[in-house]
């Protein structure tokens, strides 16, 4: 929906708005693929790095331990890790690989299975109107920003959205959102600092409902996994919700920083617990190396991760797409 599944023949166009999410304004703009491989260029350092010349070797022990190191350095997980080389050394075993492509494709396939379960992208029923988006995280993790950026995807979409100043904690907070409201003509509802979070977010439902918009999406103060008054504070949220509109929240979104790799799969664990996620955004793919977190995340949570952020353009949240993500680590091409 967002410009991510695109064929072939947009992804190498550089001309085309709807590739990149965005109109062209400027020298050729790169494709989403692109900029999707420019993003994850850290982590693709350590994992997919000279891996064709790599493979050129013979197919070997060392050669095995060489991809596993890999794959524990971009942070995929020791169980993780341990379901891809068991996929491959099966393969190999068969005699299936060899060859460097056939590996390749092997290492492709075994890393598209892992995350292929948790991409699924956000979908906006025509019924559910208004379709509302709770989003939580720790402090920090890009909550505020993604809203932004989300809001506006949404909007070139064609959906009216709605926004609700749920962290009531920073004064920041609420103007960092009415600054991004007022350029794009979004309606954000906010009370002051120190209000009540659930009554902000009921207030911001119950004017998206009046006022017959698509979706309502509420910030939230962040807050550590940990702290069980606040996490206590955003389950009340969103009960409070359910009492307007009873399918609300329909989706309950989880942003993560990619650069804390592991510590996510704990964070997401205990939001998952309290609240039931519906979907997980990860941020800030392109300045860490710890990309490989996302395999983690899919073979322990499970939960549906729906878009990643690999810079701080708006085109830079990307729906996430497995496929498209193992290729463009792997350094391979876009189709
Ligand atoms: N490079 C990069 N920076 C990002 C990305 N997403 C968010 N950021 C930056 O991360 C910083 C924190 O983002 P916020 O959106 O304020 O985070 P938050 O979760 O709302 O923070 P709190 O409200 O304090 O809990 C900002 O400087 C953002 O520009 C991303 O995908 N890539
Ligand atoms: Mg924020």
């Amino acid at each position: 929906m967002f410009g991510f599944r695109k064929k072939k023949s947009e992804e190498d166009s550089t001309s085309a708005p709807e590739a990149s999410g965005e109109e062209s304004s400027g020298p050729a703009r790169e494709s989403w693929f692109q900029r999707l491989r420019k993003g994850l260029a850290k982590t693709g350092q350590v994992l997919g790095a000279d891996l064709g010349t790599l493979f050129q070797r013979r197919i070997d022990d060392e050669l095995f331990e060489e991809l596993e190191e890999r794959l524990l350095l971009a942070d995929v997980g020791l169980d993780a890790t341990r379901r891809i080389m068991d996929r491959i050394t099966r393969e190999v075993k068969r005699g299936d690989l060899d060859n460097a492509e056939a590996l390749m494709e092997a290492l492709e396939a075994a890393m598209v299975e892992i995350l292929e379960p948790v991409s699924r992208p956000l979908e906006i029923p025509a019924a559910e109107r208004p379709f509302s988006i709770l989003v939580v995280g720790i402090n920090g993790a890009g909550k505020t920003t993604t809203i932004g950026k989300l809001a506006h995807h949404l909007q070139r979409d064609g959906h009216s959205v709605l926004l609700a100043a749920g962290d009531t904690f920073r004064a920041a907070a609420v103007e960092q959102l009415q600054t991004w409201g007022e350029r794009n003509n979004v309606t954000v509802i906010a009370q002051g600092t120190g209000a009540d979070s659930a009554s902000v977010v009921y207030d911001g439902l119950q004017a998206a409902q009046a006022r017959g918009i698509d979706v309502m999406i509420a910030d939230t103060a962040g807050r550590l996994h940990t702290q069980t008054n606040l996490m206590d504070e955003v389950r009340k949220v969103k009960r409070v919700m359910g009492r307007l509109d009873e399918h609300a929240p329909d989706e309950v979104l989880l942003v993560v920083d990619g650069g804390t790799g592991q510590n996510a799969l704990n964070q997401a664990r205990q939001f998952h617990e309290a609240l039931g996620l519906t979907g997980i955004v990860v941020t800030k793919l392109d300045g860490t190396a710890k990309g490989g977190m996302l395999f983690a995340l899919a073979d322990q949570i499970g939960v549906p991760v729906r878009f990643i952020g690999v810079g701080e353009q708006a085109e830079d949240l990307q729906t996430f797409d497995a496929r498209a993500f193992v290729r463009a680590l792997l350094g391979r091409d876009g189709d």
